[in-house]
């Protein structure tokens, strides 16, 4: 199924003249503020954020798996929702694929197919959390730092053929996620299973083409529950340090223990210029991929008022993707409602005063600057949201066209109701 323009234009019609007043209003009133909307607009219609290939299909939890119908049976429709994504909202233009759940059978056809739908690949992402079938060594005791060089030699080879894949396909990046680590005290011994990660990073590095980016996750903790090779920020950001000027640190929401403040670590890796991918989700308790948004809503603003103030100051833009699968509702859906919470964070952190806020932060003013951060958190920027997808062609509310156009009910009906997505 593919949706055009026209599709969209008829769902927006009669929602138009509502809008209209609202953005008005809004308008109007931020103008007054000194805000200058046009430019709040103009940055917000060039945000793009790409969408994980294994979020379109239902999220396995280790407890069971809910299928429900046309979910993306091959790469290219996968590509296809990708493309119905970002013909609603005008901002998933991109889409980060996951090896070796997502091998090509050709590349340049494939390359070429997602040309045609005006998506581009953003970072490809390595596994080397499942064994393979047929491999012919095991990564339960880790990959990158295992105790032996031929698992680690295998887990660098395997890495080099994502990069390879993702080369083929135009991207310029790859995402490295280990779950090396150990889930007993004493199982692994803590400094050579780093020596051997940096050791088997730097030779990923140093084999990449000389225009791509390593960005390097971490993780408090699972699946291994007693220690992660790469724990923290401070560990990714050593290890992204030792292997060069195109090596940096990805931040992941869910990758935290509870309580910790996100927003700082992103401003502090943003000032070191290590902050060089962020994959966004939400939780309540671990890594628990709930969609962005839906239950820390004033965190994900604070951490965009960071990246935002770093941008604003010269600073590189961050890859920025959706990490999160699920296992409950329509993934288009989920993904639709993500995209929303985070221009919404996006849409907030641009009208913020900064320059007021500063001032009252040299003043050492606490109760102004909280005045000043939550007047721009409590304003209501959906009227803004709207205009800029309107402006775009896409829809003015992607959920409610989503169910106007039926869209689930055509992919069952093109795809069938027992095709299942690769991944998790
Ligand atoms: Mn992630």
């Amino acid at each position: 199924m593919r949706i055009d323009k026209e599709h969209v234009h008829s769902t927006n019609e009669k929602y138009l003249q509502r809008h209209r007043s609202s953005f008005q209003e809004l308008a109007e009133r931020l103008e007054y503020s000194g805000i200058d909307v046009e430019g709040v607009i103009s940055e917000m219609a060039s945000f793009r954020v790409a969408i994980p290939s294994w979020a379109l299909g239902a999220g396995g939890t280790r407890f069971g798996r809910f299928s429900f119908g046309g979910e993306p049976a091959t790469l290219h429709q996968k590509l296809d929702d990708v493309a119905i994504i970002d013909a609603l909202t005008s901002c998933a233009s991109a889409i980060s694929l996951h090896i070796p759940w997502d091998i090509p059978e050709d590349a340049s056809a494939t390359a070429a197919y997602a040309a045609s739908l005006g998506i581009e690949f953003d970072a490809v992402n390595s596994n080397t959390f499942q064994d393979q079938l047929g491999q012919n060594h095991s990564y339960k005791f880790g990959s990158l730092c295992h105790t032996e060089k031929a698992v680690r030699d295998l887990a660098i080879e395997h890495t080099l053929e994502v990069v390879r894949t993702g080369d083929a396909l135009g991207s310029k990046s790859i995402t490295i996620w280990l779950a090396d680590g150990a889930s007993f005290p004493g199982q692994m011994n803590f400094r050579r299973a780093l020596d051997h990660t940096r050791d088997s990073l730097q030779r990923i590095y140093r084999e990449m083409p000389e225009d791509w980016k390593m960005l390097i996750e971490y993780k408090p903790y699972e699946p291994n529950f007693y220690a992660t090779v790469i724990n923290d920020w401070g560990t990714s950001y050593h290890l992204a340090q030792s292997c060069g000027e195109r090596a940096f640190t990805l931040v992941d929401l869910g990758h935290h223990l509870p309580n910790t403040n996100i927003e700082q670590i992103v401003a502090t890796l943003a000032g070191l210029g290590k902050l060089g991918g962020f994959h966004f989700n939400d939780s309540k308790y671990g890594d628990d991929d709930l969609t962005v948004g839906s239950v820390k809503p004033y965190q994900l603003y604070l951490i965009f008022c960071e990246l935002i103030e770093w941008m604003k100051t010269g600073g590189e833009e961050p890859a920025w993707m959706i990490d999160a699968s699920h296992n409950l509702k329509d993934p288009l859906e989920d993904l639709i409602q993500s995209l929303e919470a985070i221009q919404t964070a996006l849409a907030k952190a641009l009208i913020l005063d900064t320059a007021t806020l500063d001032k009252k932060q040299l003043q050492n003013d606490p109760a102004m600057c909280q005045e000043i951060l939550k007047d721009a958190y409590e304003t209501d920027v959906r009227p803004l949201l709207r205009e800029v997808r309107l402006r775009s062609g896409a829809a003015l509310d992607p959920i409610t066209a989503y169910r106007e156009l039926q869209v689930r009910h055509h992919l069952i009906r093109e795809r069938g109701s027992t095709t299942r997505a690769t991944g998790l």
